[in-house]
């Protein structure tokens, strides 16, 4: 079948805005610029700090940052995130501390547990499982009659997991004021989005459960911002949940554990690097409008750097861990097994 869902967007990879629109301002545009440009630097930094074993395993998101920025810059600030291990950019723009999210990376507890102050969940591993959760959440807020909602980020690969089906119908059936935010980069893993599904677009698939759906171009911060805020509205007015497709590209690895080149041909993110990056758009936008500074620029370019580092600091001068906590954390109330592993690691010695 055809796709029905064409991709929409406000700005084209040239910086033209395609339609007018009174809520784009100078400080608006500025703002998306600035987040995008400080989670780019953060996830270099972070790709740089696993290759030299200061941090465990990553999940790049460089290429995705439009999509992140501007649906997370769409949330109030009482509103729930539920991100995946890709999500730190949307989660960073939503308040979360560097610190935080490095010590999720470097396998702490402490990364896990919700910032203070904030409805971030710790980052969904097995796909699709806080898809469910966040419409649980989002209902919730219902039932304590406030206007709260919530926004569960997911990946293509994801719409293929009961979770997804099971969550997308309910928050239908219970009218949830949930937002699905569906970041399409086009691989699962190694796997292209074609050989995982016959759908056309994953937009298609909110029609089933009687969502309203759209697809947006995911490289287009100002048309992700506009959906997001749309779909947040009508989440409020109980009118219930959205699903956004935004299509975007992840220019690197799954994770810093594989190697792009075994699966897909890499001149293909060079590509996209070039003729679509969304912080390119976003500076031939500020440019074409006049707004662009490029010294104002290097001094938010050197204030990004300061944090970054002195986050990292931070993390380096962390105190130990101390290590029965990857028992004690297993289940809220323990079982006799890991009681039993953790006593004979105890009696080795290896936890002293
Ligand atoms: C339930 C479950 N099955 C398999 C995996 C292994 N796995 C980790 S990431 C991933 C691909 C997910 O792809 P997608 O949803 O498109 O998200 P992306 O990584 O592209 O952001 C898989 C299969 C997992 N984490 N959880
Ligand atoms: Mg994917």
């Amino acid at each position: 079948m055809e796709p029905s869902f064409p991709v929409q967007r406000i700005v084209d990879e040239q910086g033209n805005l395609l339609s007018e629109q009174d809520w784009i301002t100078k400080e608006f545009s500025k703002k998306l610029y600035r987040h995008m440009l400080r989670i780019r630097l953060f996830d270099k930094k972070a790709v740089s700090l696993q290759r030299q074993g200061r941090i465990g395993t990553y999940a790049p998101f460089e290429g995705q940052e439009a999509s992140q920025v501007g649906s997370a810059l769409a949330l109030d600030c009482d509103d729930w995130l539920f991100p995946t291990y890709r999500d730190h950019g949307a989660t960073m723009t939503f308040g979360q501390s560097l610190l935080h999210i490095l010590l999720f990376w470097k396998g702490r507890n402490e990364g896990n547990v919700p910032t203070e102050g904030k409805k971030i969940f710790p980052p969904g591993i097995p796909i699709a499982t806080q898809i469910p959760h966040a419409v649980g959440a989002a209902y919730g807020e219902v039932l304590k009659g406030t206007t709260c909602a919530a926004i569960a980020y997911f990946g293509d690969g994801a719409t293929s997991e009961g979770d997804f089906h099971e969550g997308l119908n309910i928050a239908s059936v219970v009218n949830a004021p949930v937002v699905f935010f569906n970041q399409n980069n086009q691989y699962a893993i190694s796997v292209p989005i074609h050989k995982q599904m016959k759908s056309q677009t994953i937009a298609q698939k909110g029609l089933a459960y009687d969502i309203p759906s759209v697809r947006i171009d995911g490289n287009d911060p100002f048309v992700v911002y506009m959906e997001t805020r749309r779909a947040l509205k009508r989440a409020r007015n109980g009118e219930g949940p959205t699903l956004i497709e935004a299509v975007t590209w992840r220019y690197g690895a799954h994770t810093t554990a594989d190697d792009p080149s075994k699966y897909r041909d890499q001149s293909v993110s060079h590509d996209k690097r070039v003729d679509s990056d969304p912080i390119d758009r976003v500076e031939r936008f500020l440019k074409l409008k006049d707004w662009y500074d490029h010294d104002e620029k290097e001094e938010w370019l050197k204030e990004i750097g300061v944090e970054i580092d002195d986050s990292v600091d931070l993390l380096e001068r962390y105190p130990k861990a101390d290590p029965a906590l990857i028992f004690d954390y297993v289940f809220e109330h323990s079982i006799w097994p890991i009681e039993e592993q953790k006593k004979e690691l105890l009696r080795k010695g290896a936890l002293g």
